[in-house]
């Protein structure tokens, strides 16, 4: 989603927005700015589309000076266009903000302000924020900053420059992730940290309904009544490194074949003598025995990391769950009570849908467990119980790494869960675990065999249409596949419940239409197979995924490749493994940007 890069300081601005941009491109956008305070005062330079454009702007026009504000958009308000870019200034062209998130009443706002003889020159809801400034600026910007966001109702992350006071820049934080940078004579804002890393480690990481005045030399933190906030920064302890390509052609690629890493990371440290012990969930074994009923809420890939999560959850504690998408789950009067587990699943922790969700369940009453990869984002803070993902930063905008170690988590939680409530024995408990404790280096085993995959990503990459079927846990991974397809090869496909294709869908499949048939599930598999059979019987090109030693499946399709057998629990851990293969592949082969895929963003921080 957008960036939000800010600079107070003693070097020359312009190039530490640009570079500091650059670092958050991978939360998808579609145009970029800058403000800059210059010896002319504010100017603006702002572009649709990369930041190459902007650059190429500003080689022969730099904007010069040692104060400036910077933002990559993901357009929610009107069209991606310059005009719609940010920053947005005033009518004087003296007051700059920068702005992600979404204001909600800005309709209202803006016909007010209209009636008050305010020009808008864009159509986004973020303009209103610096008409509303200026509206109230009686010469002190923090003031102005302060009244106009009570204001306003939404997310906003902000930082607003005012040229009549070029010693301040100020920041505000609600429901869109903000952080502070501090240094030496300088000071930063941004949306991530990466933005800021090559400059300072130290941050304050903002909290909702928080202000930050910068100026050269320091920070000070207030809420918004200006009331004092005392807090320690927070040292960064990672570095750019552990974002970067690492020799892989795309993030996505290197983080797929991170894969065994991520799952050892998040497995490990929560395993211990043939137990799961999960510290970070403060559940007592009285409130886990009277859960009754289990929500999983999430969007994307979350989501479907929810839906193998359900099984897990079911199979092994025999609690009934049910699965709904964010955007859908708070609208639907969700059946929620005190003995409801609600749990959110977002890769960023800063999903706009899924916090909503997460915030109604806990105004209901729920308790609200969050399996996410970030420590310190919104869902983290605001869930009763965290189980973090250790999978380390995701750049890719398809996720790979951070829903395999959803998996794990889930895993890691059923059995936690049967331990205390014993619908599971010892024994049984053990054995998952050293399975688990298997799965990394079976999947360097599927990696292995990335030439089956390329080699039927040629096949795949010219057609129009696509099919993926499974039953039972291979339904849930093929919806995963089908989606990773999508997203990155812009290729239609459809994940249909294998038994469920001779109800309508059949009539799709004709000559050479490639299906991707997944039989992991032992009890399940002679009925895949009889459907395989019947896409082939209309002329379907068949890629089948099966367990090693199930030599059936070879003689029934066109092209196979065998797992690593594990049981039919985990299995979803290894089988998406090939499906995120034939994905980056197709996506490649297609000459497409792969981890930048058109209209998408890799955190969706708006509703
Ligand atoms: N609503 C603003 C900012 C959008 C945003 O934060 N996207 O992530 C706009 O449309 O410009």
């Amino acid at each position: 989603m957008c960036g939000i890069v800010g600079y107070i300081g003693h070097r020359d601005s312009q190039n530490i927005l640009i570079e500091g941009l650059k670092k958050l491109e991978y939360r998808g956008y579609d145009s970029a700015g800058i403000a800059v305070y210059t010896d002319k005062g504010l100017q603006v330079k702002k572009a649709k589309g990369r930041l190459a454009v902007l650059e190429d702007q500003l080689t022969g026009a730099p904007l010069s000076g040692s104060i400036g504000i910077g933002h990559t958009r993901w357009a929610t308000h009107g069209k991606p266009s310059d005009v719609n870019s940010h920053p947005h200034t005033n009518v004087q062209k003296k007051i700059s903000v920068v702005h992600n998130g979404i204001i909600e009443n800005y309709i209202q706002l803006k016909e007010e302000l209209i009636a008050k003889g305010y020009v808008f020159e864009s159509e986004t809801d973020t303009e209103v924020i610096a008409h509303l400034v200026s509206d109230l600026y009686e010469g002190d910007i923090v003031a102005a900053v302060r009244k106009a966001v009570k204001r306003i109702h939404g997310a906003y992350g902000l930082g607003v420059l005012a040229e009549n006071e070029p010693d301040k820049l100020v920041a505000v934080r609600m429901h869109s992730p903000l952080i502070i940078g501090v240094g030496e004579n300088e000071n930063f804002i941004a949306s991530d940290i990466p933005a800021i890393l090559e400059y300072t480690r130290e941050v304050y990481i903002l909290n909702d309904g928080e202000m930050a005045v910068l100026t050269k030399d320091g920070v000070t933190l207030t809420d918004l009544e200006g009331g004092p906030v005392s807090r320690d920064t927070y040292r960064v302890d990672w570095d750019m490194q552990t974002a970067e390509k690492g020799g892989f052609d795309h993030f996505m690629l290197k983080e797929i074949y991170e894969q065994p890493k991520a799952y050892r990371d998040t497995m490990n440290p929560r395993i211990d003598g043939g137990r799961v012990v999960l510290p970070e969930v403060g559940m007592t074994a009285d409130y886990i025995r009277d859960i009754r009923r289990v929500h999983i809420v999430a969007c994307g890939t979350a989501y479907h990391a929810g839906l193998v999560g359900k099984t897990v959850i079911e199979r092994l504690t025999r609690i009934p769950v049910e699965t709904d998408v964010a955007s859908e789950y708070r609208y639907r009067d969700p059946i929620i009570n005190k003995d409801t587990l609600v749990i959110v699943v977002s890769q960023s922790g800063e999903t706009a849908d899924t916090l909503a969700a997460m915030r109604e369940a806990k105004r209901q009453g729920a308790r609200v467990l969050a399996i996410t990869n970030v420590v310190g984002s919104s869902v983290a803070r605001d869930a009763d119980d965290v189980i973090v993902t250790l999978a380390g930063p995701e750049i890719a905008v398809a996720s790979t790494k951070a829903y395999t170690s959803q998996l794990i988590a889930f895993y890691l939680l059923g059995l936690y869960f049967a331990q205390t409530l014993g619908t599971v024995d010892a024994g049984t408990v053990s054995a998952t675990i050293d399975a688990m404790e298997k799965l990394p280096e079976q999947v360097e085993r599927v990696l292995d065999q990335a030439d089956v995959i390329k080699r039927v990503s040629e096949q795949i990459k010219d057609v129009d249409n696509l099919f993926y079927i499974g039953r039972g846990l291979d339904y849930t991974v093929v919806q995963e596949g089908s989606l990773k397809l999508k997203e990155i090869s812009y290729i239609h496909s459809e994940a249909y419940a294998a038994g469920e294709l001779k109800h309508g869908t059949l009539a799709l499949i004709t000559e050479g239409v490639p299906v991707i048939a997944l039989a992991t599930q032992e009890a399940l598999f002679e009925k895949t197979l009889s459907n395989i059979v019947e896409v082939k019987a209309r002329g379907a090109r068949v890629l089948g995924i099966a367990n090693e030693g199930d030599a059936e499946m070879a003689k029934s399709v066109d092209d196979v490749l065998y797992i690593p057998r594990t049981l039919p629990l985990l299995t979803p851990a290894l089988s998406v493994v090939p499906l995120q293969l034939l994905a980056y592949y197709v996506s490649l082969a297609r000459g497409n940007d792969v981890d930048k895929p058109r209209n998408l963003a890799k955190s969706v921080t708006v509703e």
